[in-house]
């Protein structure tokens, strides 16, 4: 990016805190320095220093802060097509997992593939997300399930930030599943696989943050709580696939360890939500995986309204319950599934998904200091972003990345 750019001509959508959430300034502008947002404000006020700087005008167009999907597993091999087929025939998601299919049939086609066949898979779904306005995008391991294949995932995953101008957030979720070599045997998995890969990936500097899925079909309280304690040692925050299928309370446990987030939730009692609350975490929903697997339990969307909490809104993209690379999908189908409003889908994408990767400071808001990562769309409102289904609005995108 060039050093200085002055934006006019644009309706600003700057997602701090005001009157309304959206942060609206009519006729806006923004001066970028040295990657950065220097300065944001009424056109009609841009300081001197600035004036004189290159302008582009953006012909009234529609900006936001860069999208950012806060919780995906977009590095893997094969697809799950079979299976799809098979839940409309009457299998549920149960079903498959507990016959070697669901997360273990992705793990076989991930060990098998080359990197530069997960490099190139990944692509085309980053390319698909890039084309929707999303600057940041978090992979999570947990189809590798041996030390090697884990780290293999996130060093792929970071791999890619070096391929496309995104930032990439790397996630250790070796406790994802069982893998057939452990079938019956979870907790040795747990204390030989997932807490010394994490320790080794940690020490490699792969890890941005520690995740697991709580469930029957995978690990329970105990286990992921040690993965926790594993991950606090070594200085690393936590998060939770948590009450996706049903209630394990993994949403408290991810509270009680100051966890950055707890992720899916329809099966979080409402009860739970005021201490789930205090803990200050993120609540994500994934409405891609409710979509997929027909869910019909709702996540307490208006207990998190009236406990002040925090929501985001992700992909999830996967080969098993949410095979979408698209945000902007996401943010409609939590409108419309989960009666979320568009500018809570919108700040879902922002600033709350910033949060829930502990990234506050840098991304999700348009503010002095923040990083220059802008999506500049052909919208007259941000409602507009929620409202379509299929095709992006996106008019440009401006980076502080120059390609790699
Ligand atoms: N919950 C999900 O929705 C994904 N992982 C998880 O813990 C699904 C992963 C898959 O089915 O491959
Ligand atoms: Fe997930």
């Amino acid at each position: 990016m060039k050093q200085d750019l002055l934006l006019t001509g644009c309706k600003l959508a700057a997602m701090q805190q005001g009157e309304c959430a959206y942060g609206l300034i009519g006729n806006g502008a923004v001066f970028l320095r040295a990657g950065r947002i220097a300065w944001v404000g009424d056109a009609d006020s841009i300081p001197a220093e600035y004036a004189g700087s290159e302008t582009e005008n953006l012909g009234g167009r529609l900006v936001t802060p860069a999208l950012i999907d806060c919780h995906t597993h977009l590095v893997f091999g094969g697809n799950r097509a079979k299976e799809f087929e098979m839940r409309l025939n009457g299998a549920s998601y149960e079903d498959i997992a507990g016959t070697g299919g669901g997360i273990i049939s992705t793990v076989k086609a991930t060990r098998a593939a080359t990197d530069g066949e997960l490099i190139e898979l990944a692509l085309k779904r980053i390319d698909d997300l890039i084309s929707e306005g999303v600057g940041v995008v978090e992979i999570k391991s947990g189809y590798g399930l041996t030390i090697d294949d884990e780290i293999r995932m996130l060093r792929v995953a970071r791999r890619l930030e070096t391929l496309r101008p995104v930032k990439i957030v790397t996630t250790w979720l070796a406790a994802h599943a069982v893998p057939p070599e452990y079938t019956g045997r979870a907790d040795a998995y747990i204390d030989e696989i997932a807490i010394p890969g994490l320790q080794q990936a940690a020490a490699e500097g792969l890890v941005d943050a520690v995740d697991g899925f709580c469930e029957n079909i995978a690990f329970s309280r105990d286990q992921i709580e040690r993965v926790f304690i594993a991950a606090k040692a070594l200085g690393l925050p936590v998060k939770l696939h948590a009450e996706q299928l049903s209630d394990q309370k993994g949403a408290l446990l991810a509270a009680r360890y100051s966890g950055l987030s707890a992720d899916h939730l329809e099966y979080l009692d409402e009860k739970d939500v005021e201490a789930f609350a205090a803990s200050g975490a993120v609540a994500v929903l994934l409405p891609g995986a409710f979509y997929m697997l027909g869910e019909t339990k709702l996540p307490p969307v208006s207990a998190f309204r009236t406990n002040g909490v925090d929501i985001a809104i992700a992909t999830d993209c996967n080969p098993g319950s949410s095979p979408i690379s698209s945000i902007l999908t996401a943010m409609n189908m939590a409108c419309t599934q989960f009666a979320v409003t568009p500018e809570e889908a919108l700040l879902g994408v922002t600033r709350h998904a910033a949060k829930a990767l502990g990234l506050s400071d840098q991304y999700g808001i348009i503010a002095p200091g923040y990083m220059a990562e802008l999506a500049i769309w052909d919208a007259d409102h941000p409602a507009e972003l929620s409202y379509w289904v299929g095709g992006s609005p996106l008019h440009k995108y401006i980076t502080r990345r120059a390609m790699k």
